[in-house]
């Protein structure tokens, strides 16, 4: 099976420029770049799309460029934002470059005979003279045509949300890109989210003018949910790929969350797993959802990709942990992350040892109103601290009930949890 033949089972194919794409990658190795705009210290899932499909190229024998906008960044891209943006100051975009330049190492490979490469538009960019640029470049575009452009049609609709100059000459800087990657590098191809179909054929337009060259277009689609919310946000906002932002933990728990419906699409679109392997695991969708193998499956190979073997696993472990698994493991970072919808009630650290009963701390705690309660639940085997049973009613409490930063979990039932911290 060819690369595009993949990439189109897969259904990452939303648009190409030229049907004859497919053929000419399959002639020879062919040099692809994809941009990212530094708007944030961090990529979130919304890149990871194309950011796995420069990685999709790159093991089918193609050479990558992963572009970081530098440059574009201190403008900002008006496609597909209702909004003009207020502009990130230099420094924003210079750190703001260093944090998703080490993301987007991560999925590519420097090395070897395709190596993929990493450019700033910033070195081209910064120093371009403005009297030269709006002769040499600015004279092949029709201001009458980018009128029509999706990303600018509709700022201009909606009166008060207008787009400035600055904005509008975005999909130039964009062009001027591909332009200077086809001439220095012989980048032939551009990939980007549909989003980008209009910045896209205009540098494809403007390298055809002034280098004489053809070039190709693809496009990914826009990730759909089957409830009709947007994929990639959750509660609590987007899903990072930066494990400050978004802990692997809730990276892990997002994916695994995903429902039956999208799950068969999303494996297709972020996993490298073959087609044996997504049929099997369609099959495991259609007639055991309960076991959610293929959500499972999801998560473990996003997880590795983005936060390697060593947080998958303790993501695992925690994930665990909300099902009665154990805890002794868990950092408390990780406890608290898990946790972080549990009341939690604080008790002196005094408390424990000595001949303290567990019954009476938990009381003098407030999570239970009162010591009945607590011997029925000891009675009918309902109560648990740190997830072991507890099953005698004089229990103690003792130091070793105490987990990573001195906390220690109180759990009813199934799945009701409360925290004890134990404070100086
Ligand atoms: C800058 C300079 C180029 C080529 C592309 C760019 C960035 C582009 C853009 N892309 C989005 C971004 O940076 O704004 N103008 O957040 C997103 N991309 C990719 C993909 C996507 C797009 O980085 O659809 C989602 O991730 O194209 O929204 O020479």
């Amino acid at each position: 099976m060819t690369l595009f033949e993949d990439l189109t089972w897969r259904g990452i194919v939303h648009q190409v420029t030229h049907e004859e794409l497919a053929a000419e990658l399959e002639k020879g190795p062919m040099t692809l770049y994809c941009g990212f705009d530094p708007t944030a210290d961090s990529l979130h899932i919304g890149h990871l799309l194309p950011a796995l499909g420069l990685a999709r190229f790159q093991r089918a024998g193609h050479a990558p460029i992963a572009l970081v906008g530098g440059g574009t960044g201190l403008i900002g891209d008006p496609s597909g934002k209702s909004d003009e943006r207020s502009l990130l100051t230099k420094e924003q975009v210079e750190a703001n470059v260093a944090g998703i330049r080490r993301q987007l190492e991560q999925f590519l490979d420097f090395e070897g005979a395709h190596a993929a490469t990493l450019r700033n538009n910033a070195d081209w960019l910064c120093g371009l003279p403005l009297l030269d640029f709006l002769r040499d470049i600015g004279k092949h575009f029709s201001v009458n045509a980018m009128l029509t452009k999706d990303s600018v049609r509709q700022r201009l609709e909606d009166r008060e949300h207008g787009i400035s100059y600055t904005e509008f000459s975005y999909s130039l800087l964009q062009a001027y890109d591909f332009l200077h990657l086809c001439g220095q590098h012989d980048c032939r191809l551009q990939i980007g989210g549909s989003d980008q179909w209009g910045n896209i054929v205009a540098g494809m337009d403007l390298t055809r003018r002034l280098l004489r060259k053809d070039t190709y277009g693809l496009t990914f689609p826009l990730i759909t949910k089957a409830d009709g919310t947007k994929f990639g946000k959750t509660e609590s906002g987007s899903v990072w790929l930066d494990p400050g932002r978004t802990s692997p933990y809730r990276f892990y728990q997002f994916w695994i969350n995903q429902a039956d419906a999208d799950t068969p699409r999303l494996i297709r679109f972020f996993t490298f797993l073959d087609h044996e392997a997504i049929a099997e695991l369609d099959r495991a969708v259609a007639e055991e959802p309960h076991k959610r193998a293929a959500q499972r499956r999801l998560a473990e190979e996003t997880t590795r990709m983005v936060h390697g073997a060593a947080a998958l696993a303790n993501a695992v472990k925690a994930s665990d942990a909300l099902f009665g698994g154990d805890l002794r493991g868990l950092d408390q970072a990780t406890l608290e992350d898990v946790f972080s919808e549990a009341p939690s009630a604080t008790l002196p650290r005094a408390a424990l040892g000595g001949d303290r009963l567990l019954l009476d701390a938990l009381v003098e705690a407030g999570v239970f109103s009162s010591k009945g309660e607590v011997r029925r639940l000891v009675k009918n085997g309902g109560l648990y601290l740190n997830n072991e049973r507890i099953d005698a009613e004089d229990a103690k409490l003792t130091p070793a009930a105490c987990l990573a930063g001195d906390i220690a979990v109180v759990r009813t039932g199934k799945r009701n949890y409360h925290l004890l911290r134990f404070t100086a």
